[in-house]
């Protein structure tokens, strides 16, 4: 069984990446989100950067969430996605490669000026385009931000995914990624 923290955390996860809050994460929560961030980025629906982040958005749908389609109706339910922490799948799905794999790519849909470093303003944009406030972005990267610099890199950004994901310790910082989750 999942400790409460992590039903809780992977609970708001879930809600984090239902942009179209139909209740299920589908591979349309995630063209919608790259739309949303193509439109804030001010790129054309047909230019090389509204392709690419497109593209890197309908891969992590492809690679994380499709595979906890169990019943294959081409979307993750909130039980299904419980599940997988829930059984042995948990091994396959929250080890460190998929994890490092995960937040590797979510941290190349937020940096993208490709710098290797995300600011405030690139974690108010990533939430605005998820639907969220872009108040508790700033929450949240203040929180993540634990030297100040106003800069987070991509090991220390899959760190925080890692603690997500993988530890059931109430207040490490990785836990306030999608905001506060209680
Ligand atoms: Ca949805
Ligand atoms: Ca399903
Ligand atoms: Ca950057």
């Amino acid at each position: 069984m999942a400790s409460e923290t992590m039903t809780k955390k992977l609970t708001k996860h879930f809600y984090f990446q239902d942009l179209d809050q139909d209740g299920f994460v589908e591979q349309s929560d995630w063209e919608q989100c790259a739309r949303n961030l193509a439109e804030i980025r001010g790129w054309p629906p047909d230019s090389p950067e509204y392709e690419a982040i497109l593209a890197k958005h309908i891969q992590i749908w492809t690679t994380f969430w499709q595979p906890a389609d169990e019943n294959e109706d081409g979307k993750v339910s909130l039980d299904e996605y419980l599940r997988l922490a829930d059984n042995q799948r948990a091994e396959e799905f929250f080890s460190l490669d998929v994890i490092a794999g995960l937040f590797g790519a979510i941290f190349d849909t937020i940096d993208l000026d490709g710098d290797g470093q995300i600011t405030d303003q690139d974690y108010r944009r990533f939430f605005k385009a998820w639907g969220g406030e872009e108040a508790l972005a700033e929450e949240a990267f203040a929180r993540l931000d634990l030297n100040g610099d106003g800069r987070l890199s991509r090991s220390i950004f899959i760190q925080f995914g890692s603690n997500f994901f993988l530890s059931d310790e109430p207040n490490v910082p990785g836990n306030g990624l999608f905001g506060p989750y209680e």
